[in-house]
């Protein structure tokens, strides 16, 4: 190369000396929970012991208005994967099975950018995300190759891969991906082992052991419960058997850092934590409510430590994570379509900046279409600061109950105790939890549980109209097909379908919700 001048010298010397001071590549390890909450003493739940948790959060900055934009497992994952909306990267549901539920061939995600970037990408753990030619990765076990349960819950097996994937001698930088699959509920896979799998490798009988595992039991009367669910015995005690699988993740981050730190490669790791969806209780997991939506979120740098520790107010997105990535290691987002000729283009940003000082981040968005292939109920959201708005676009049929949440205690005991007259001890009914409205707007200032939508009152209306141009905005740049869905336009009365009973009973989970239906009076209206 030939170097005119003492100004492209001087770049050269520059360029040179920047080499010089980071001689050993970077990394970056990615932790996910399956259906984490805010159960650890990083988030002030003093009822949880979560040590390792609390070590990564004093060297990180602790994100409290984290956002996914979307409360189901394969969308979120293939949302944060690719920077890309479920509606645009095509992920529409659950990624498994019969269902075809895959991304669009002409994805560009993060692995796949970063293994032609020369970062070696490893998964070890739930990956629930497809094609394989979108997401691929150098080094693979999850439940395409192994048993879920090993690689995503058995942490003694964990912290083995892990240190496989160390093992190499490879001397290019890496992007570890560790999902776990604890605290994920495990009733209606594997009820063996109880509601969320606490048993497995417990070491009672028939249980098998994990040798790294100190199981941590929890007395129901000790858990905190979230405002969200029922203070109930079976709520609490599904509670419990969620905080000793939070237990077992918490003791595999530490043996996964251990694992980092002893092949000498921590200080030179991003490492974030967070969880793909709300924790799986009503109003959580399959909402977009707040706690469908919120996420924990660490983010730690050993390069950035002087936020270490502190508490961002900044509102981000999962969808912030590839871009985070792709900047710790100075890769481009190339210019491409996915259909036609419009370039795709990352509505996330880098959280890198946030590292150094707080950023005026307000503003995120949400949008979900399934969770089972069955479960079709698209909503789009926006949060801006305290303000939530979420549009049911197809507000007229009832919300769709997921298996997992239907046979689990919490919800059991829900439906019985409503259509036994008896108090549900929950701050919802099932009706209204059933049928939305079509806008719902929160004040989360005012009314952090959100249970006072604000869409008709004349105080919010320029709210309303702001947040509703900002999420058509938003739609139309990430190429939103649901952005030209038909809606009915609004009938004289309140916009309830004509009769519960009707409506319930061509639909989706058995039982519980036409039960439900059929115990309500018909609703006013007369569509
Ligand atoms: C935990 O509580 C402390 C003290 O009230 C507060 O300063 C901090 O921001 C809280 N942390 C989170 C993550 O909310
Ligand atoms: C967990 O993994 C270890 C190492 O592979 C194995 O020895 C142990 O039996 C496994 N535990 C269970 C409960 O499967
Ligand atoms: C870790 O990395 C940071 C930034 O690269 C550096 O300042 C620090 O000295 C390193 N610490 C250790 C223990 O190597
Ligand atoms: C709900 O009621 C059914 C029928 O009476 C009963 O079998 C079941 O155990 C109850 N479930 C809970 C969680 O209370
Ligand atoms: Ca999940």
């Amino acid at each position: 190369m030939r170097c005119p001048g003492p100004v492209c010298w001087a770049l050269l010397l520059a360029l040179g000396l920047c080499r010089a001071h980071r001689a050993r590549p970077r990394h970056v390890l990615l932790i996910l929970a399956d259906d984490g909450g805010f159960e650890s003493g990083a988030y002030n739940n003093s009822a949880i012991a979560t040590p390792h948790l609390d070590a990564l959060a004093r060297r990180s900055l602790v994100f409290r208005n984290a956002f996914t934009s979307v409360s189901s497992c394969s969308p979120s994952r293939a949302s944060l994967l690719t920077g890309l909306p479920q509606h645009q990267n095509g992920m529409y549901g659950l990624h498994q099975g019969v269902h075809h539920f895959s991304s669009f061939e002409g994805v560009r995600s993060l692995p796949l950018l970063l293994s032609r970037a020369s970062v070696r990408t490893g998964i070890i753990g739930k990956k629930h995300v497809g094609p394989e030619a979108v997401f691929p990765f150098d080094f693979a076990h999850t439940e395409e190759t192994d048993s879920v349960l090993q690689v995503g819950r058995n942490i003694t097996r964990i912290r083995l891969l892990v240190r496989e994937f160390l093992r190499t001698g490879d001397s290019r930088p890496f992007f570890l991906y560790v999902a776990f699959h604890d605290p994920h509920r495990c009733g209606h896979s594997q009820p063996q082992y109880g509601a969320f799998c606490e048993k497995f490798g417990n070491g009672e009988s028939g249980m098998g052991r994990i040798p790294d595992w100190t199981p941590q039991v929890y007395d129901p009367q000790d858990v905190q419960v979230p405002y969200f669910v029922p203070d109930t015995p079976a709520a609490r005690a599904d509670l419990a058997a969620q905080y000793t699988t939070i237990g077992r993740m918490d003791q595999g981050i530490g043996l996964v850092l251990q694992e980092l730190r002893a092949a000498g490669v921590l200080n030179d790791t991003l490492v974030i934590f967070t969880s793909d969806n709300g924790i799986p209780f009503p109003s959580g997991r399959t909402n977009l409510y707040w706690p469908g939506a919120a996420e924990p979120l660490l983010v730690s740098s050993p390069e950035h430590p002087s936020r270490w520790g502190q508490v961002s107010e900044a509102y981000v997105s999962l969808l912030d994570l590839t871009p985070t990535v792709l900047d710790w290691f100075s890769i481009p987002y190339p210019r491409y379509a996915i259909f036609g000729s419009k370039t795709v283009r990352l509505t996330g940003r880098s959280l890198l900046p946030a590292l150094d000082a707080e950023p005026a981040w307000s503003t995120v968005f949400g949008s979900q279409s399934h969770h089972e292939a069955t479960m079709f109920y698209p909503m789009r959201s926006v949060q801006r600061g305290a303000l939530r708005l979420v549009h049911n676009l197809h507000f007229r049929m009832p919300f769709p109950i997921d298996q997992d949440l239907y046979v689990s205690p919490t919800f059991q005991d829900l439906l019985n105790r409503t259509a036994a007259g008896r108090p549900t001890r929950w701050y919802k009914d099932l009706h209204g939890y059933y049928y939305r409205e079509r806008w719902e707007l929160y004040d989360l200032r005012r009314d952090p549980r959100e249970t006072q939508n604000l869409a008709a009152d004349p105080r919010y209306a320029p709210a309303l109209e702001l947040l509703r141009a900002q999420l058509a905005k938003w739609q139309w740049e990430t190429q939103d097909p649901w952005v030209c869905g038909p809606v009915l336009a609004p009938l004289p009365g309140r916009a309830w379908p004509a009769s519960g009973t009707g409506t319930a009973s061509s639909t989706g989970t058995p039982g519980g919700r036409s039960l439900m239906l059929a115990s309500f009076p018909p609703l006013p209206g007369g569509v």
